[in-house]
C-alpha cells in the first residue's frame, strides 16, 4: 500500500493530490493514506502537504518497486524474484546470505543505498546514495567453476546493450569488468562464487551503475575518474526502467552463453572493447610490466605483448590503460 501511494505521488510529481483522491484510487480510508504517508516521510521521502490542496512529492530521486520489476520479469528465469532493501552494507554480501539460505536461481538483491559497496580486491564502490542501480544476481548454473569468470563478460555485454536501448548511450568495455564513457567509469561488475573443484554452488554477479549522480555528487577522490548516465546525457533517468532492461538483456545473453558457448559473447564484447590496441600496465601477484594488448583470447583472457616481444596471457591481473597508441 505504502509503495502504491508512493507510485501515485511519483506519477503526479510536482502536482498536488488530495488525500481524498488517493484514498478513492486505492479504496482505503483517508486516515490510512495519512498513516502511510507518515511512514514514507520517516523513510526519507519529502512529501509536503497543504491544507485543502493535498500532498506533493518533492524527493529528487525516483524509486524502485519490486512488485513491478517481478511482474515485468515474470516469464523470465532471471529477475522474477526481487529482494529489495532501502539500505544495505553490500548487495553482494546480502545475496551470499540469501544464497546460503537457499534463494532460487535468478533472484536479485537490490538496494537503494550501500554503506559498504565493494569493488574488486577489497576496493570501495561509492554507492551510499539512491542515484545509481546497485544489485546482485544469484545464479546456480551447472557449469565448471573455470567458466565462472566468463559470466562477468556476459554481464558486461548485457549492460552495454541495455543502457543503449534505454538511454541511447553507448558505453565502452574495459577488460575485464568496467564500463566507461569517454574515459570515465560509469559501471562496474563484481563476480563472486562459492564452489568446489568441479561444482558451482552459486555465483553472485554484483552490478553497480551510476545513473542520476551529478558531477558534484561524486566524492572528490573519484570525481575525475567517475561519471554517470545523467552527466553523460545531461538529463536524469528512471532507474527501474533501466534495471528491467538490464535484467532482460542478462536473460538473453546468459541463455545464449549456456546454449552456444562463449563465442557470441566475445564477438559482442569486441565491438564495445576499448582495451585492444592500448598500452597497458599489468599488475600480477608477483610482477608488474608494461605491454600492448594484442587481443582477447577465446577464453576471455587478455593477450599482452611485452617489450621483449613475448606474448603473455593475462587471466586475472589488474590492467590499467596507459595511453592510446
Ligand atoms: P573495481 O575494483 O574495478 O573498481 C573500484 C574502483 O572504482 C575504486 O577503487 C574507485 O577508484 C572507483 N570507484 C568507486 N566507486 C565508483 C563509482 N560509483 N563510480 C565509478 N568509479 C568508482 C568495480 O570494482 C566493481 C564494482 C561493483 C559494485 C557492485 S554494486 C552492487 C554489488 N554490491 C557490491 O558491494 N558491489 C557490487
Amino acid at each position: 500500500m505504502k509503495d502504491q501511494i508512493l507510485r501515485i505521488l511519483y506519477r503526479h510529481q510536482g502536482r498536488a493530490l488530495s488525500g481524498e483522491e488517493i484514498s478513492q484510487q486505492l479504496g482505503v480510508s483517508r486516515t490510512a493514506v495519512w498513516k502511510h504517508i507518515k511512514v514514507l516521510r520517516e523513510e526519507g521521502h519529502i512529501i509536503t502537504s497543504k491544507p485543502k490542496v493535498g500532498y506533493v512529492l518533492t524527493s529528487n530521486y525516483d524509486n524502485m518497486f519490486p512488485a513491478e520489476i517481478e511482474a515485468q520479469m515474470a516469464s523470465s528465469a532471471l529477475g522474477n524474484k526481487v529482494i529489495f532493501e532501502r539500505e544495505v552494507e553490500s548487495t553482494n554480501d546480502l545475496a551470499k546470505l540469501e544464497a546460503e539460505k537457499g534463494a532460487a536461481h535468478g533472484t536479485i538483491v537490490l538496494a537503494n543505498k550501500q554503506s559498504k559497496g565493494r569493488g574488486r580486491r577489497g576496493r570501495h564502490w561509492a554507492s551510499n546514495n539512491p542515484q545509481g542501480i546497485w544489485f546482485s544476481l544469484i545464479l546456480r548454473p551447472k557449469i565448471s567453476p573455470m567458466m565462472a569468470p566468463k559470466l562477468t563478460f556476459v554481464a558486461a555485454v548485457a549492460i552495454v546493450e541495455a543502457v543503449y536501448k534505454a538511454t541511447g548511450i553507448q558505453l565502452d568495455i574495459k577488460w575485464p569488468n568496467d564500463l566507461y564513457f569517454e574515459g570515465k567509469k560509469v559501471a562496474g561488475i563484481l563476480t563472486e562464487m562459492k564452489a568446489e573443484l568441479d561444482l558451482v554452488y552459486y555465483i553472485i554477479i554484483g552490478i553497480g551503475l551510476n545513473v542520476n549522480q551529478k558531477e558534484l555528487d561524486f566524492d572528490s577522490e573519484i570525481r575525475a575518474i567517475a561519471s554517470s548516465l545523467a552527466v553523460t546525457a545531461n538529463k536524469g533517468f528512471e532507474r527501474q526502467q533501466i534495471l528491467v532492461q538490464i535484467l532482460q538483456a542478462l536473460e538473453k545473453w546468459y541463455s545464449l552463453f549456456l546454449e552456444k558457448g562463449f563465442k557470441p559473447i566475445l564477438d559482442k564484447w569486441r565491438i564495445a572493447d576499448i582495451t585492444i590496441g592500448k598500452q597497458v600496465l599489468v599488475r600480477e601477484v608477483t610482477k608488474e610490466y608494461v605491454g600492448w594488448v594484442k587481443d582477447i583470447d577465446e577464453d576471455g583472457s587478455l593477450l599482452v605483448e611485452n617489450y621483449q616481444g613475448e606474448l603473455r596471457k593475462v587471466m586475472s591481473g589488474e590492467v590499467s590503460i596507459i595511453l592510446s597508441p
